[in-house]
């Protein structure tokens, strides 16, 4: 009746950028990521017969109704599947810095819903854990696994081919990412939002689907020969032709600032002096900035001086899910 588990965030090379199906979280096109090994979440679930309504800890704080009214979403969705009929004490605590605007929605969904499904008590495969923490956000699908990892969107209507599978191991390829603050700000355009905006009424989306898919054959082959300057450019090319698709959306936005394109511009400067570095960027300002151990420290130093960087969090890759004591 009680369990507990860790997920890390992940970052996505090829992005998840659109949905077909809004309740069940089904993606436009397949997506890869690379799981952080600095960034994660601990979520213990316990279900107790003697609770009234779901109970939501966040940090050591009891959250608001509002807030417990979504979690308790995502968990009538888990009863549902595994028959537990009883109410929840959900007690999580977030290691990423989100005052910073980096998504725990990825390692919380992740987290929250092995704890969960381990505290029901019934078996379950990785597809169906995966299947699960999609459903409370899309990205969460593919921080079960540590490494690469692709989230495969699947043919069915009910999603249960929808699911992520690893790819390449989280030891097998040292990679290392560079997570770039600007700014504290929160984002003005949700990711669920901004997606959806541009999925009715952008018409580049159409082209960012061909893209995409091309892309992803592209990233796939690089990993595989363990090609990194094939994979930055895949990565960075992928990054800008989703960020090109809400400059097309009705109301356009845009996720960038100044100091993001200051970021990009630099990351691109240290190429034409032989650095192998290529930047992404999420539904947000910051920007991610992927490269080889060899080089990290000098790509290190070179964006600590840029006046528009407030901090700079290094990463490897991660492990998956684990489940912990206590
Ligand atoms: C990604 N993003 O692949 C993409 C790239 C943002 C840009 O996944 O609505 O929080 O919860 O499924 O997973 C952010 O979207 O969206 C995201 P929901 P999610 O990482």
């Amino acid at each position: 009746m009680r369990a507990k588990a860790r997920a890390h965030t992940n970052i996505a090379l090829i992005k998840y950028w659109g949905k077909r199906d809004e309740k069940l979280f089904l993606p436009t096109n397949n997506s890869l990521s690379m799981t952080l090994d600095q960034f994660y979440t601990e979520t213990v679930v316990e279900f107790n017969p003697d609770l009234k309504q779901d109970k939501f800890i966040l940090d050591g704080i009891e959250m608001n109704p509002e807030e417990t009214a979504k979690v308790s979403r995502f968990m009538d969705k888990i009863r549902r599947y595994t028959g537990q009929s009883h109410y929840a004490l959900i007690d999580s605590i977030n290691h990423v810095p989100t005052a910073a605007g980096f998504a725990s929605s990825a390692s919380g969904y992740a987290a929250l819903a092995a704890a969960a499904m381990k505290a029901s008590g019934v078996s379950f495969s990785e597809n169906e854990l995966s299947i699960m923490a999609r459903q409370g956000s899309g990205s969460a699908s593919r921080s079960i696994y540590g490494g690469f990892v692709e989230w495969q969107k699947g043919e069915k209507e009910d999603g249960s081919d929808c699911y992520a599978v690893p790819i390449l191991e989280q030891g097998a390829w040292d990679l290392r990412v560079l997570s770039v603050e600007v700014t504290h700000e929160v984002k003005k355009v949700l990711s669920r939002e901004g997606m959806k905006r541009t999925v009715e009424t952008s018409p580049f989306f159409a082209g960012w689907l061909e893209a995409v898919a091309e892309d992803l054959v592209e990233a796939k082959a690089a990993i595989a020969k363990r090609d990194f300057i094939h994979l930055g450019e895949t990565l960075e090319r992928n990054a800008l032709r989703m960020h090109a698709t809400t400059l097309g959306a009705n109301p356009p936005f845009m996720y960038w600032q100044s100091s993001t394109v200051k970021v990009m511009e630099a990351v691109q400067a240290l190429r034409e002096n032989g650095i192998h570095a290529y930047f992404t960027i999420d539904a947000g300002p910051n920007v991610k900035v992927v490269c080889q151990p060899e080089d990290e420290e000098q790509i290190l130093d070179a964006l600590s001086e840029l006046d528009v960087v407030q901090n700079i969090y290094r990463c490897k890759v991660g492990p998956g899910v684990s489940y912990l004591e206590g």
